[in-house]
Formats: C-alpha cells, sequence, structure tokens
C-alpha cells in the first residue's frame, strides 16, 4: 500500500530500528516506548487490523505470533512474562492501520490497561 506508514517501514522507505525479521514478518522498536522493551511486530503484506489479517491469512497471523514471541526471547522478557497487543479500532486506539502486534516488557505490567 503505498500510503502506508508501516508498508514503507518494510520497504526501508522510513528507518526503523528493526530486531527482527523472518519471511513474513517485520519486528521494530516502537518510536513512543511505553516500557523498557516495546517492539512492534507487523506482517510485511498490508492487513489493516488483526480482524482483517484472520480472515485473509492464517498462516501469516501465525508467523506474526511467533515472530511476537520470538523477539520477546531476544529481548529477554519471556520469562519474567510480556505481553501482546492488538489494538484493533480507533475505538481501542489504534492509530496505524497496517496490523501490528506491541511487545511489551522489561516492567510490572498492571491490569486492566487504560
Ligand atoms: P497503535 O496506537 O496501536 O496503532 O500503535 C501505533 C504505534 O506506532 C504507536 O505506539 C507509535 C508507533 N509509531 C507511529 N509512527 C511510527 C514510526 O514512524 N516509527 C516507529 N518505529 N513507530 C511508530
Amino acid at each position: 500500500m503505498t500510503d502506508c506508514l508501516f508498508c514503507k517501514i518494510v520497504a526501508k522507505e522510513i528507518q526503523a530500528e528493526i530486531v527482527y525479521e523472518n519471511d513474513g514478518a517485520l519486528a521494530f522498536r516502537d518510536i513512543n516506548p511505553q516500557a523498557p522493551t516495546h517492539v512492534l511486530v507487523i506482517p510485511k503484506e498490508h492487513h489493516a487490523d488483526a480482524a482483517a489479517l484472520a480472515r485473509a491469512d492464517q498462516g501469516l497471523a501465525d508467523e506474526v505470533l511467533k515472530a511476537a514471541h520470538a523477539v520477546a526471547v531476544q529481548e529477554g522478557v519471556a520469562d519474567e512474562g510480556y505481553r501482546v497487543v492488538f489494538n484493533t479500532g480507533p475505538g481501542a486506539g489504534q492509530t496505524v492501520f497496517h496490523v501490528h502486534a506491541h511487545v511489551l516488557g522489561g516492567r510490572n505490567l498492571t491490569w486492566p490497561p487504560g
């Protein structure tokens, strides 16, 4: 998609600190981190949100989840516990409409989230 910020990160037209990549997914640090570890994991292919991705390609959805957990291990937060969040829709706070998993860890994460 030409006008999508995260597609531009996939295409390397916009810089990001990439921490993990496989065939289908890319992970990079959030520009506005909310925890010591705050990484965004996206499918390289454009899908607007988690619901659209799940409908379109369950295999790719699996790849994104696996990448999220690989990032948690790589970042050293897997043992202490971490959070994987898909804000889905504007009412849930989604602002970038290329599906992304927030991987958050490295601090005490309270529940419920705000
Ligand atoms: P959400 O609100 O769930 O759609 O999360 C979007 C996230 O994307 C937000 O935490 C900030 C992050 N973000 C926005 N623009 C950029 C950017 O240009 N680079 C990076 N690395 N992150 C960005």
